[in-house]
């Protein structure tokens, strides 16, 4: 009844006057906001529950992806895209006085996430709903969410991001649903009629209670589940006039202790800390998740010796890895099923993904602290060791290195990558290189020991949010070149290949480039007050800040760009603009210096009037989803330009090919496939590669003075950040002088600048030809079909999870 604009403005009426008691005059911004998204809301329920049904149903077997994150970003304009509702509701707006994209700009961001990993949970969200895949997503409901950026004096100032303050009228609260999570306490051990039984006593128990948001498929009646836990002190029916001081403080104590679990999600992407809060959200998260599937399992009739057959157990990287044993803990103490048996349910419902290979990011529990918060837990992973030892010795005896090295617990400590290999079926890994890394170096042991589990399922995005929805202008012009099938069938962009020689096209194209540059130029102007020259090479790199990442090569090519311009102010290139945008992990002073450094060298670039506008730096604040959808389209080139083997995939450069810009990359992560694609020519590549980097680190690094000394740029440049001429101050970035020259430069800046100048040089001259640079953007949107992650889920569905797609009915 929606898709009739009479009835739309009748229904949106009607709940603002009823649901929020104002006039459509008085109402705010906030109320109408309100007011749309839980029409919305109603309006999908019928399919919604209809979904589950047919899933109960049709589907053989469901899949429960856990993630400690997941980025949605905005979700009203998704929504309605994915319904079919955006234009009718728009004009009903319009008749109504009333701007869409108004209400579109209040709505936070769903920031349930940091980066890549997070963002990659929401892109196969909104995938498996639109193919119907029954997955359900399983994560924490933070209170806060990652927390805003405020650049102040360039620097980095962390806010919190209060996302919930309005209420979230896109969820549902499931009280009676709600689970009970034990933690502490000790064990007790019985011996009832010969058998062991394990009782957990003196434990403090809190309440999981989950809260539903819809995954709306794209116009395929299909709403799938994003199930939120938040952590809240057991129901009681306390009287406090009855209660001593003593005994109300301990309650607020309590009461305190227990939702801290679930109040803000941790800002470090790559970072392991070993913080016992830490451990105690990713305990809550797979006992409260296991224990709803668990529920709903039984409760429709499931037997648990059957488990595995109806349910696959997803674990996104190692967070969730305590469903291992967990779910042996509901198997064996609640469900009375013996190791051996459970140990096969388990290993045949658990599959894994590993996001990175970065050993700061490698979890690593401190037993002791492990024993006391979880010990009924850590008597299971206990066993499991040593059950996987003895295996080990039976197959390589006496090889105690080996054994040591592949072992559980280790030095007191407890490995989650080797609990997450051992205790499940699958283990992949997310681009081709990645997953070659992990198989011939990080997990070679593994691997050898079991290689019928190691499999590669390279990343995608999804292209309905990142085309359809972000660059309506492209996927308009795509639409009237090819038709629009591949709104749903992706890999059917590849009939684009025949546009890339076609000139009519390709001025289309260059005009829609132009117009979104159009509008991210305007959001700079307002926020930031810098001019923009439409005409200039928009290059792009947005990411979190990481060291691996390498900004600083970027910002070292800028510069060395701004030190030919003021020896050559009338050299003929390309003017340029350079964009930067993203967050760094608070702790992490590096990637906040080099905040500062983007911002310093921004104000005094921007400022040269010498270089006559040539060259712009600009630093976006508060890079997250939303802003994302705006940068992307009104890009020309891409930097991908991490240390090779360092990013596992990377999904931004998928996001930037499909928007028709050029990557200039090394190769890294997905860039390789993307490279594989396109072609050589369709691709800037530059840097050492995977083989060279692994046996550099095998023989000490190199010696980073020697590119200082024999190369006068690299030398100038350094110089700059220490000595004044630049910043105006002495040693303002020693830090990262230090960390280029004096700690070896462990990231290969120096190595492989020369070759990225080269390259950067090379693009200039490329981009003077506007035929031939709009023939490469025609040809990566082309082939960017593969990097779908309709593609990707698909292979999870068939390979790992081995489910299949239900079609729901009107
Ligand atoms: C993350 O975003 C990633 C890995 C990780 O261990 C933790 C976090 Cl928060 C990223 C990878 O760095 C990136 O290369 C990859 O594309 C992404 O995960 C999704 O797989």
């Amino acid at each position: 009844m929606l898709k009739d604009k009479e009835k739309f403005k009748e229904m949106f009426l009607d709940r603002i006057q009823t649901i929020y008691g104002v006039t459509i005059e008085e109402a705010s911004v906030t109320d109408k906001y309100m007011a749309l998204s839980s029409l919305i809301r109603d309006y999908i329920y019928r399919n919604w529950v209809h979904t589950h049904r047919e899933y109960d149903k049709k589907a053989e077997r469901q899949v429960y992806y856990f993630s400690v994150e997941f980025l949605k970003g905005k979700p009203l304009g998704n929504n309605l895209l994915n319904l079919g509702l955006k234009d009718v509701c728009k004009e009903a707006l319009d008749d109504l006085g009333i701007d869409l994209e108004s209400i579109e700009n209040i709505e936070n961001d769903v920031g349930l996430g940091n980066g890549g990993l997070g963002r990659l949970g929401a892109c196969f969200l909104e995938s498996m709903a639109s193919l119907g895949i029954p997955c359900h997503g399983c994560t924490i409901r933070y209170k806060y969410g990652l927390f805003k950026q405020k650049i102040i004096d360039g620097y980095q100032v962390e806010v919190l991001d209060n996302w919930l303050r309005n209420g979230n009228p896109w969820e549902v609260r499931k009280t009676d649903k709600s689970v009970e999570v034990k933690f502490k306490g000790k064990v007790r051990v019985n011996n009832k009629n010969g058998k062991m039984a394990f009782i957990h006593e003196d434990y403090e128990s809190i309440l999981a209670v989950p809260n539903d948001m819809p995954i709306i498929g794209y116009r395929n009646n299909t709403v799938n589940t994003l199930r939120t836990f938040s952590a809240e002190p057991k129901r009681t029916e306390l009287d406090f006039t009855l209660l001593s001081r003593e005994e109300v403080q301990k309650y607020i104590e309590y009461k305190h202790s227990v939702e801290s679990i679930s109040e803000i999600l941790y800002p470090d992407d790559h970072n392991y800390e070993g913080k016992v809060l830490r451990l105690k959200q990713q305990y809550f998260l797979v006992s409260a998740g296991l224990q709803t599937i668990i529920r709903r399992f039984k409760k429709k009739g499931g037997m648990m010796k059957n488990f595995h057959e109806k349910v696959a157990i997803h674990i996104n990287d190692t967070h969730p890895t305590l469903a291992i044993p967990e779910l042996m803990r509901i198997l064996i103490d609640e469900e009375d099923i013996e190791w051996d048996e459970a140990w096969y349910i388990t290993t045949n419902a658990i599959s894994y993904t590993n996001h990175t290979i970065l050993p700061e990011a490698l979890e690593k529990w401190n037993v002791d602290m492990f024993k006391g918060l979880l010990p009924r837990i850590y008597m299971i992973v206990h066993e499991i060791n040593e059950r996987f030892c003895k295996e080990l010795w039976n197959r390589y005896p006496e090889d105690w290195d080996r054994i040591r090295n592949m072992a559980i617990i280790n030095n007191n400590y407890i490995n989650m990558a080797h609990l997450a290999v051992v205790g499940s079926y699958s283990v992949n890994g997310v681009a081709k290189v990645h997953t070659d890394i992990l198989k011939n170096q990080v997990m070679k042991n593994f691997y050898d020991f079991s290689p019928y589990k190691f499999n590669n399922k390279t990343n995608g995005i999804t292209h309905r949010t990142w085309l359809l929805k972000a660059n309506p202008k492209l996927s308009n012009l795509i639409t009237d070149a090819i038709g629009d099938k591949w709104i749903k069938e992706p890999s059917s962009l590849i009939k684009l290949t025949s546009y890339s020689q076609d000139s009519s096209f390709k001025e289309n194209l260059f005009k829609v480039k132009k117009h979104n540059k159009q509008i991210l130029a305007d959001l700079i102007k307002r926020e930031y007050n810098i001019n923009i020259d439409l005409d200039s090479i928009v290059d792009v790199q947005v990411k979190r800040i990481h060291e691996y990442k390498r900004q600083i090569l970027n910002v070292f090519n800028i510069l060395n760009m701004y030190y030919t311009l003021k020896d050559n102010p009338d050299l003929d290139i390309p003017s340029r603009t350079f964009i930067f945008g993203g967050k760094a992990a608070p702790g992490y002073y590096m990637a906040k210096e080099i905040i500062k450094l983007i911002n310093s060298v921004s104000y005094v670039i921007n400022k040269d009037k010498i270089i006559k506008d040539k060259l712009k730096v600009i630093f976006l604040e508060n890079y997250r989803v939303s802003l994302a959808e705006r940068v992307f389209p009104a890009s020309d080139v891409s930097e991908q330009i991490s240390t090779a083997s360092k990013e596992a995939s990377g999904t931004g450069n998928m996001k930037f090919m499909i928007n028709g810009s050029i990557t200039m990359g090394t190769l890294d992560g997905a860039n390789i496939e993307i490279r594989d694609a396109v072609g050589d020519d369709n691709f800037f590549n530059f840097g050492l590669t995977v083989d060279e980097v692994l046996s550099y680190y095998r023989n000490g690094g190199y010696n980073s003075w020697d590119v200082y000394n024999s190369d006068y740029r690299v030398k100038r440049i350094l110089d700059s950040l220490i000595d004044g001429t630049l910043f105006g101050e002495k040693d303002k970035f020693r830090m990262i002088y230090e960390s280029l020259l004096n700690n070896n430069d462990q990231y290969f800046v120096l190595k492989d600048f020369d070759d990225y100048v080269k390259t950067q040089v090379k693009l200039q001259e490329r981009y003077k030809n506007k035929y031939k640079w709009l023939e490469m953007c025609t040809e990566n949107i082309a082939n960017a079909g593969k990097f779908s992650s309709d593609r990707t889920v698909k292979e999870y569905a068939k390979h790992i999870w081995k489910v299949k797609e239900v079609q729901v009915e009107k």
